[in-house]
């Protein structure tokens, strides 16, 4: 199936058609085929039979299902650059992790266990589409050529965004729980009227995707998105990481049915995919971007996947869930897994692996040290780079703040 830069790939490089989420005339994909509720009933949902998985838990490759065209044109470096990234983020997240406790950051999210989703589906993107994270995306922005660094100045406090979303067509990081579907729905919609989608060049075809978690389903703003995307025709990918919690509340909180079908009602196609399993990740996030970019809609993904450590450094999951469930899913740990599948094969040698080590140990020692470097700007350049043009309620803010801040109480900071 995937072979080695310059070796004929299997599928010539080319996908099948149809897309196995495009939809029927009855409004139905081939991808879509629910079982008796495996959601919630026992059955862990990353195990059920609708669930897309191209890797086994010990690294095989299976080369069938509506699936596996998708990662025919990928060739042996194309999946050692995405355990790189994921390799990475761990790393990064790790140090990070340390760093908030011994008091460098005021806040850190931790994306431990959830690598798979992130890199994966990050890239299937083209340069020319544009993605909306949440606040757990490490891998995400990491995929998209954000430098990390940049993610540490938010938690540290001393910036607002941490980026350009522009300089590479990432968004920052949204805190407000499920608030960036509808940036993102308003993004594409926007797409849609430049016409920069369903010209039949996919080339130049934008697409748009958007992350989020399973509690963020329950809100009414991605409620609201999915029937703005539905009905305006809007080249967004709506790709839900379903962690299995929403800090101390559970899925089965969220959702009887299984979370791929929250798009039904609204008329988005939706598709469950293991969110351990980076190829197949892969795999259904290239589908659903075709489809976004020919102009044929929304789509809706449901990764299954696990939050291995705490929601934030502020919370501790002893207390509201077993330790064995988190052992049984850090037995599926998504690095080792890719891991698993690149020495079934051969073609990697033991180099790479030690040349990703010493890069992650040079990203964990550039982490310790940038964050220890970032100082908080002057107050001002917060009310700079609010507007674009002078505002006077900004003016009045401005002003406040300063006498505030000299004020014989100290002031506030
Ligand atoms: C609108 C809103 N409500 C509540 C919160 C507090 N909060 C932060 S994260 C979170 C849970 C979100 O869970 P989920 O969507 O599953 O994403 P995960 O954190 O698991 O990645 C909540 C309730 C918030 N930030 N915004
Ligand atoms: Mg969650």
């Amino acid at each position: 199936m995937l072979c080695e830069p310059g070796a004929e790939a299997v599928g010539g490089g080319t996908r099948t058609a149809p897309s196995p989420m495009r939809e029927t005339s009855r409004g139905e994909h081939p991808g879509r085929q629910y079982p008796p509720d495996s959601a919630n009933q026992g059955v862990p949902a990353s195990e059920a039979e609708d669930t897309v998985r191209l890797l086994g838990p010990d690294g095989e490759l299976a080369a069938t299902g509506p699936y596996a065209s998708y990662v025919g044109h990928l060739d042996m470096e194309d999946v050692r650059a995405m355990y790189h990234d994921m390799v990475l983020t761990r790393r990064f997240d790790q140090e990070a992790t340390a760093l908030q406790r011994q008091g460098e950051l005021g806040l850190w999210v931790p994306s431990v266990g959830q690598e798979a989703a992130q890199v994966g589906s990050a890239h299937a993107l083209r340069p020319q589409d544009f993605a909306f994270p949440g606040y757990r995306d490490h891998g995400v922005v990491a995929s998209r050529g954000v430098d990390l660094m940049q993610v540490l100045a938010h938690t540290r406090g001393v910036d607002h965004g941490g980026w350009n979303p522009y300089e590479h067509n990432c968004h920052f990081y949204t805190l407000v729980v499920g608030a960036q579907t509808l940036h993102a729905t308003g993004y594409a919609i926007g797409v849609r009227k430049d016409g920069a989608c369903g010209t039949g060049d996919p080339t130049r075809d934008e697409a748009v995707i958007v992350y989020f978690g399973d509690g963020a389903t329950s809100e009414g703003d991605v409620n609201e998105a999915l029937v703005f995307a539905a009905v305006n025709k809007a080249p967004l990918v709506f790709f839900c990481q379903n962690n299995q919690w929403a800090i101390s509340e559970p899925v089965t909180r969220q959702s009887i049915v299984p979370l791929s079908r929250r798009g039904d009602g609204f008329g988005v196609p939706g598709v469950r995919v293991d969110g351990n399993d980076v190829l197949a990740c892969y795999a259904v996030t290239a589908a659903a971007l075709d489809e976004a970019r020919a102009g044929h809609g929304p789509r809706f993904i449901e990764a299954v996947t696990y939050r291995v450590g705490p929601h934030t450094t502020a919370d501790d999951p002893a207390r509201y869930r077993d330790s064995a469930e988190t052992d049984a899913w850090r037995a599926r740990d998504p690095i080792a897994r890719l891991r698993r599948f690149l020495e079934r094969r051969g073609t990697t040698g033991q180099d790479f692996f030690d040349g990703v080590e010493r890069e992650a140990d040079a990203l964990g020692e550039r982490t310790r040290r940038t964050v220890r470097g970032l100082e908080a700007p002057p107050l001002d350049h917060f009310f700079d780079i609010a507007y674009a043009e002078p505002h006077p309620l900004i003016d009045e803010e401005r002003s406040w703040w300063a006498t505030n801040e000299s004020s014989p109480a100290g002031g506030a900071r």
